[in-house]
């Protein structure tokens, strides 16, 4: 009875490193361990890595380290907390004992090992589950470093991964599959500081109001809407400060907004569509155009499943089959749509990295579709291992 040895590497120097972290402390609540071997990685946010015993891993909750209180020493650390409350650090580079008053207990050399043994471990595990955002994390670097080691991981390939990163190449890719996609303009630095006159008259054709984006990265910093009036240029600089390169998008005034999660391989049966949800926004502004994720929780509502009808629901589902597969996506993606209020489907992106905690969408949708979490992890790790390595 070998049980398939799983590294969950989490954490990272991103913006997202809470939210990695809690992310793992579901995944490794959900992983069974009498079918699994786990080995869970921590990306301190120093960078240096870290291997967190799984006797701690099991029984404990990864927290966020960004904790202003905490010294440089202990931000290079994994954090993980106890039933009863109380914080543990896990160093990366230890250096002897520290104070542990309110920031906890430091692990030391004997408890944890580090860096390139954290890094030489991942080459002796059946399959990876990386959580990590942003570059090096969702952009298809990491998954270019387990191709090279010859290690299987959950989720999409390299070029899936990257696609599904930059909105300007997802939307081509889509539009060029033939699937409904809305217009849009994309702003690289050399055009907008040789002929700026050229950029804003394309951004012209399109109707506003618009969305204007840094093309890479997935949260919601450096987004501005510009309606009737509103400054562009100020927008598109602004957006500019988060990635040199920005896409404008038109709006969808009036528009609902679904979602839907895809499960899938390349190989064998089709990809399978969840349950669709929608995110109900309702601001004192009134407007209903803007994306969830960047509101305030108490101005959000969720419908899982959503309150549509059967047809409406039905063809969300085959498109988000569709996007999954236009992009050669592999694992899972959360696939998000419009529907306007002449009823017509537009895809607005597809996310090879969705939230992943028990309580996000992508999850609950498959809660909805009679799936729950641990299933879903299961799932998952079956289909990373069911996939050949290299060319496939
Ligand atoms: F590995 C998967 F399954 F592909 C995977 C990886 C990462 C699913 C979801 C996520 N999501 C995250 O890591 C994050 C939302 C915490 C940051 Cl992107």
């Amino acid at each position: 009875n070998v049980r398939p040895r799983v590294a969950v590497v989490f954490g990272g120097t991103s913006s997202e490193h809470a939210i990695s972290c809690l992310t793992a402390g579901s995944v490794l609540n959900a992983i069974d361990r009498d079918r699994y071997e786990v080995v869970a990685i921590g990306i301190a946010p120093s960078g240096r890595w870290v291997v967190v015993p799984d006797d701690l891993a099991g029984q404990m909750q990864v927290i966020d380290g960004v904790l202003p209180s905490l010294s440089e020493e202990l931000l290079d650390a994994i954090w993980l907390r106890t039933a009863g409350g109380s914080d543990l650090a896990i160093a990366a580079d230890p250096r002897g004992s520290m104070d542990s008053d309110e920031s906890g207990t430091l692990l030391t050399a004997d408890d944890a090992s580090t860096g390139e043994s954290a890094l030489s471990r991942l080459g002796s595990v059946d399959v990876a589950f990386a959580l990590l955002h942003g570059p090096f994390g969702e952009d298809g670097t990491i998954q270019g470093m387990f191709e090279m080691m010859g290690t299987r991981y959950v989720g999409a390939g390299v070029l899936a991964s990257a696609v599904g990163m930059d909105k300007t190449y997802m939307k081509v890719v889509l539009a060029a599959a033939g699937l409904p996609v809305g217009p849009f303009v994309s702003i690289l630095p050399r055009e907008w500081s040789r002929d700026r006159s050229a950029c804003l008259e394309a951004v012209a054709a399109l109707h506003r109001p618009l969305y204007v984006k840094p093309a890479r990265g997935g949260s919601s910093l450096g987004i501005t809407r510009v309606g009737e009036g509103d400054d562009l240029v100020a927008a598109v600089e602004h957006a500019q400060q988060f990635d040199p390169k920005v896409i404008v998008e038109e709006g969808f005034v009036d528009a609902r907004e679904l979602e839907c999660g895809v499960l899938g391989g390349l190989a064998g049966a089709d990809p399978e569509a969840s349950q669709v949800a929608e995110i109900r926004v309702h601001t004192d502004s009134g407007f209903y155009d803007f994306d969830a994720k960047y509101l305030p929780e108490e101005q959000v509502d969720l419908d899982v499943p959503a309150d549509v009808d059967a047809d409406i629901a039905e063809e969300v589902r085959r498109l988000a089959v569709r996007t999954f597969e236009a992009i050669g996506c592999e694992g899972l993606a959360r696939v998000d749509v419009f529907v306007t209020r002449d009823r017509k489907v537009y895809v607005n992106e597809i996310n090879t990295m969705p939230g992943f905690t028990a309580l996000s969408m992508f999850p609950r949708m498959w809660a909805a579709s009679g799936m729950a979490y641990p299933e879903l992890v299961d799932r998952l790790l079956q289909l990373a291992m069911e996939r050949p390595v290299g060319l496939r």
